[in-house]
């Protein structure tokens, strides 16, 4: 493959990007507002353990999910184990496969077994008459992802969790933003969890919120997050420290801010590259949900045979241009090698439409770090690749 940083020889005169364009690269809006609420923590001296930004921030949370109590945290994993911790969940939890791994992690590191599910293939999202199938006498929970910040199948997750009377609570790490039925994501559930990690397009630098009505709940997740302790210093059970800093919150609270602004960005975005794919064949950008989505994430969909380039071919290309792209979320959980390695711990496989989604997609840079320019040109190399695409195969096969 004739590929240094001016890019594959074969696309001819596009210019690869002389910089790398990640997928991920943080939103950072209005620094000197960050910069000013950590000088007023410092000037305080009040660094942690709910500090005025982390009250602020959980206030501000909990009012955009539209519920009574957001309890924030260092990451999302964290408060994804606070949560099952705080649930008292035993035996085996429905999720589905298509995911980031620490839905799955967090649920074995609290000894849960994770039980994998099949999802459609039109939303990604889990497939609820799957989950019906799965469900048995050992099932404790049933977990739901708003993937790519797009809601899952609230309705009938939620009839399928009371049909059982379990709970149903959702890994929201993708979605604080996006709304379904008219209300806002956060909302659904006996519980949601954001998460604020820099790639997110909420972000502060590492963070996580657990948001609910449920008074008890609420408040037992308060105290598993503060070492099992209640007010003051008593401890009325076992817990961690899952608390986020007052310098997370800075980031937090501000990031939150500027969402009608980031949204937009990431609308403006999509449309762009939607209007740059248009003339591509076997390229398709998916869809976002119907409704107030988020736009955090702008995915394709590559069928290798009009493209003339898998999506592999098509990755590599990208990458070559310097255009860092992912693969989320391919292979499922259910291939990676702590789950195939112990067989008790997945759905009978195959999951065909987790399989063939995670074969087809690519995750394109987005977010204010990627300017209009950067999107035209992206779709330019999508275009010429796929256009010259056996000369392309052939570059890349002789690397
Ligand atoms: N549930 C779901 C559905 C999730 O997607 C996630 C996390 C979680 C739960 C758990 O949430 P947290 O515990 O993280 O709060 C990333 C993120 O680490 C992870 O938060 C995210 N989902 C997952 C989908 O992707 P990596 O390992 O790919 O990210 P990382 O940190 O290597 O960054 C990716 C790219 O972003 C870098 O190559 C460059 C760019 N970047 C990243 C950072 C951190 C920057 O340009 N600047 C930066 O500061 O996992």
């Amino acid at each position: 493959m004739t590929s240094t940083s001016a890019g594959l020889a074969v696309l001819g005169s596009t210019p690869a990007f002389a910089e790398p364009l990640h997928v991920g690269r943080p939103n950072v809006l209005d620094p000197e507002r960050v910069l000013e609420r950590i000088k007023g923590a410092l000037d305080r001296r009040w660094l942690t353990s709910f500090g005025p930004l982390v009250k602020e921030f959980e206030a501000r949370i909990a009012e955009t999910a539209g519920v009574r109590h957001c309890i924030a945290t260092c990451n999302a994993s964290i408060a994804l184990q606070v949560l099952i911790r705080a649930l008292g969940l035993r035996g085996e939890v429905v999720l589905p496969s298509f995911t980031f791994i620490a839905t799955a992690h967090t649920l074995l590191w609290e000894g849960v077994t994770p039980v994998f599910c099949d999802i459609d293939e039109k939303t990604g999202n889990i497939d609820p008459e799957h989950a019906r199938l799965l469900i048995n006498e050992r099932t404790a929970a049933l977990v739901g992802v708003h993937l790519w910040g797009n809601p899952a199948p609230v309705g009938p997750l939620s009839e399928l969790a009371a049909d059982h009377c379990i709970p149903l609570f959702f890994d929201s790490a993708h979605a604080i933003g996006s709304r379904h039925l008219g209300r806002p994501v956060g909302s659904f559930g006996t519980a949601e969890v954001f998460s604020f990690h820099a790639t997110k397009f909420i972000n502060s630098f590492e963070g996580g919120a657990i948001v609910t009505d449920d008074d008890q709940l609420a408040a037992r997740v308060r105290s598993i997050h503060n070492y099992g302790r209640g007010e003051g210093e008593h401890v009325s059970g076992i817990g961690t420290n899952a608390k986020m800093t007052e310098v997370a919150a800075a980031m937090g609270l501000t990031s939150l801010e500027n969402m009608p602004a980031l949204i937009e960005v990431n609308r403006s975005h999509h449309l762009r590259y939607l209007a740059g794919f248009a003339d591509v064949p076997g390229v398709r950008l998916r869809d976002p949900a119907p409704e107030d989505a988020n736009h955090q994430y702008v995915v394709i969909e590559v069928e290798a045979e009009q493209a003339g380039l898998t999506r592999d071919e098509l990755a590599a290309v990208l990458q070559a241009e310097n255009v860092l792209i992912r693969t989320h979320f391919h292979p499922g959980c259910h291939r990676t090698e702590p789950y195939v390695r112990d067989p008790r711990r997945h759905a009978p496989l195959p999951l065909p439409h987790s399989e063939a989604l995670g074969e087809r997609v690519i995750s394109l840079p987005t977010g204010t770090g990627v300017g209009h320019p950067d999107v035209d040109r992206v779709c330019e190399i999508v275009r010429r690749a796929t256009a010259s695409a056996p000369l392309v195969r052939e570059a890349l096969r002789t690397e």
